[in-house]
């Protein structure tokens, strides 16, 4: 009896047992089953996404190619963009005096190939008269006292002034007193001779190249008489500040011209900058700058360019202006990094000479602009304004296009100005 209800006892345990398994292994299966469609939804979303970033992908790449398309059409019209010059003279010319100064092939951009070329064009007025000249002169033949008067009177007719010229004749007289100078050898001494000018105030100034400072409010008073290309210049310098990541601003300080803010604004929306300035008529300048201050700071300005007026009533307002403006940015920012830059029209020759050294009196300058040296034949002047008035040229203009204007390097512009040998 007890063993007969052990083994009924065993067999109910067992069969409970098993049913328990059962129901278990039914439930596992229904999980597993769960998970199984889980993971066949997850795979089918993931199907779906990828399938939608496939076609986003395809669509952005769609777009892109247009907008390219697009820009191409633009650039192609836009003379804000470099292009590709023709393998000619000008690009080797170009590649030639990079080279020489340490730059490698790759170091190279399409920009400052194009920029030496067209120098080199702006340039050629002077150089015709002055360097095709000198070399008939010269031929291979060693120098004489001869072709050293014949290099003095193209010196002084290239407008660079009695005491450039002086200084180079002494040191090229002195040279042939010691030795006798081949053609090749009198241009490479020549060359050297006119960057050691174009150098000194530089060197002097401790600053090889002009750049505003980052972080910083850097001020640049753009001075000089009338039409000599002040407006056009800080168009271009607005250009060249954007494309080089900094914050700009643009002060229209220039109040007595009628037509001077709006010419700033059309050069202002180029390069997509604002410009500070006051509509009505004979606005006080000194206001204008003040206004485009406070923006400047409260904006994070790092280059806050200010255009001047270049004729008031008479020369005294206009220096008495220029003396009022740059108190107010002493005073409201003293912190400021200023330069006070004097714009001068290559084509006047010695009488932006003359400008220079007046405004110099009155104006504290610390650097000059020349512009207009396209189609003149008196660049020679900028070696004048370094020697006589002892300001170092920070930036030169060779045309009326935005990408006209570019940082100075004498070993470049000694390089175009003498570009035939
Ligand atoms: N060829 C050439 N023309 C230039 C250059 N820079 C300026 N100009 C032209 O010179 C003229 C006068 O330029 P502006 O920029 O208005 O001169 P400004 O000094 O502001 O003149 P004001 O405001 O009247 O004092 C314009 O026709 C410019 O296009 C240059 O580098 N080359
Ligand atoms: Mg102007």
């Amino acid at each position: 009896m007890t063993n007969n209800n052990n083994i009924e006892n065993s067999t109910d345990w067992a069969k409970q047992a098993y049913a328990q398994l059962k129901q278990k292994q039914e439930q596992q299966k229904q999980e597993q089953q769960k998970l199984e469609q889980q993971k066949q939804e997850q795979q089918k979303l993931e199907q779906q996404k990828q399938e939608q970033q496939k076609q986003e992908q395809q669509k952005q790449e769609q777009q892109k190619q247009e907008q390219q398309l697009k820009k191409n059409d633009r650039d192609f019209f836009d003379d804000s963009k470099p292009k590709l010059g023709k393998f000619d003279e000008e690009f080797t010319w170009s590649a030639m005096v990079l080279a020489a100064q340490g730059k490698k092939v790759d170091q190279i951009s399409l920009d400052e190939i194009d920029w030496l070329s067209r120098l080199r064009r702006g340039l050629e007025e002077t150089r015709k008269g002055f360097v095709s000249e000198l070399l008939d002169n010269l031929g291979d033949d060693p120098l004489t006292p001869e072709t050293l008067d014949d290099l003095e009177t193209l010196l002084l007719r290239a407008d660079a002034g009695i005491n450039s010229t002086e200084k180079i004749m002494n040191s090229l007289r002195k040279k042939l007193n010691e030795e006798v100078v081949g053609g090749e050898e009198g241009i490479k001494f020549l060359k050297q001779e006119l960057i050691s000018i174009l150098e000194e105030p530089i060197k002097n100034s401790n600053k090889t190249i002009l750049v505003p400072e980052k972080g910083k409010l850097n001020i640049w008073l753009i001075v000089g008489v009338n039409g000599v290309g002040k407006t056009t210049t800080i168009g271009k310098l607005a250009h060249l500040s954007t494309r080089s990541s900094y914050k700009t601003l643009i002060a229209a300080a220039d109040t007595f011209r009628a037509a001077a803010v709006e010419q700033l604004m059309i050069w202002g929306e180029r390069s997509n900058i604002d410009v500070i300035s006051n509509q009505s008529r004979n606005a006080d300048p000194a206001a204008v700058v003040f206004d485009a201050i406070n923006s400047a700071v409260n904006r994070g300005t790092e280059l806050l360019l200010v255009d001047t007026a270049g004729r008031l009533q008479n020369k005294n307002n206009l220096m008495d202006e220029l003396s009022k403006i740059r108190k107010i940015i002493d005073k409201k920012v003293p912190n400021a990094n200023v330069e006070s830059l004097l714009v001068l029209d290559a084509s006047q020759g010695q009488n932006g000479l003359k400008q220079a050294k007046g405004f110099s009196k009155s104006a504290n300058l610390s650097g000059a602009i020349i512009t207009k040296l396209d189609g003149t034949s008196r660049g020679g002047v900028s070696l004048a304004v370094s020697l006589e008035v002892n300001l170092p040229i920070r930036f030169i203009g060779a045309g009326e296009g935005i990408r006209d204007l570019r940082p100075f390097n004498s070993f470049e512009f000694i390089e175009a100005l003498l570009a035939d040998k």
